[in-house]
């Protein structure tokens, strides 16, 4: 006896605890097995707002047509002057600059100072070896030889045969020499007609009698006598002067 009040209580635990699961309302048996049921009650206010959701992709692009294209803005102020640029690099070294009266007083000092050591050298070889005459200076290199080796060593020293124009000239060759010497003359070319080395005709004659002759095998080249005096030998001759003439 004392067992039935605690077996009706353990039963309305029981259905207390089947009443009040989490179930929705709808699913809540109408009936209950050992006691009706109340009425549902009312709902509930609404709950909190959740937490706000993560950032979604970014969406296409709308089809909208889009609007023409508006006329160039007005031209804006001109904006402040930026800083200075970096220094460029060095640049090649320029043409010397022209200072005239500078250069023409150097080069007028110069061209005196080589005229006069010129003029110098001049003299000594006039006191020395040479003789000039006019515009000529003869000279001699002392030496004996025939006529094609004179040619040749005046040639080398930009200079020509000894050619007397005048009896001045002849007398100058003369004096050089004191004794036989090659003359810049000869009939190579036509026999009997004497030319100078350029093939102009002579303007000056100072031939001894009866020469020129033409004698033995032959005598094309011409060579000044000890008294002066003009005689046509033979070119291969090694016993003349050499004697040329340069230009003042
Ligand atoms: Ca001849
Ligand atoms: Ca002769």
């Amino acid at each position: 006896m004392s067992l039935f009040p605690s077996l009706s209580l353990l039963l309305l635990s029981v259905v207390t605890a089947s009443c009040s699961e989490a179930e929705p309302y709808e699913n809540l048996p109408k009936t209950c097995p050992v006691i009706t049921c109340a009425s549902p009650g009312i709902n509930g206010l609404p709950g909190r707002d959740g937490r706000d959701g993560a950032k979604g992709e970014k969406g296409e692009p709308g089809q909208g047509l889009r609007g023409l294209q508006g006329p160039p803005g007005k031209v804006g102020p001109p904006g402040n002057p930026g800083p200075p640029g970096l220094p460029g690099p060095v640049g090649s070294k320029g043409d010397p600059g022209k200072c005239p009266g500078c250069d023409d007083g150097l080069a007028a000092l110069e061209r005196e100072t080589l005229r006069s050591e010129l003029n110098r050298i001049k003299n000594w070889l006039t006191f020395s070896l040479g003789k000039q005459v006019g515009k000529k200076f003869f000279l001699t290199n002392g030496e004996k030889m025939t006529f094609d080796k004179v040619k040749a060593v005046c040639t080398q020293f930009q200079a020509s045969v000894a050619t007397p124009r005048d009896a001045e000239e002849n007398k100058a060759i003369l004096h050089l020499t004191k004794g036989e010497a090659y003359l810049g003359i000869t009939d190579e070319g036509k026999e009997g007609h004497f030319v100078d080395l350029t093939g102009m005709g002579l303007t000056y004659q100072n031939w001894n009698d009866n020469e020129p002759n033409d004698a033995g095998s032959g005598e094309d080249c011409v060579a000044m006598r000890e008294d002066g005096k003009w005689n046509d030998v033979d070119c291969s001759t090694t016993s003349l002067w050499a004697v040329c003439e340069f230009p003042v």
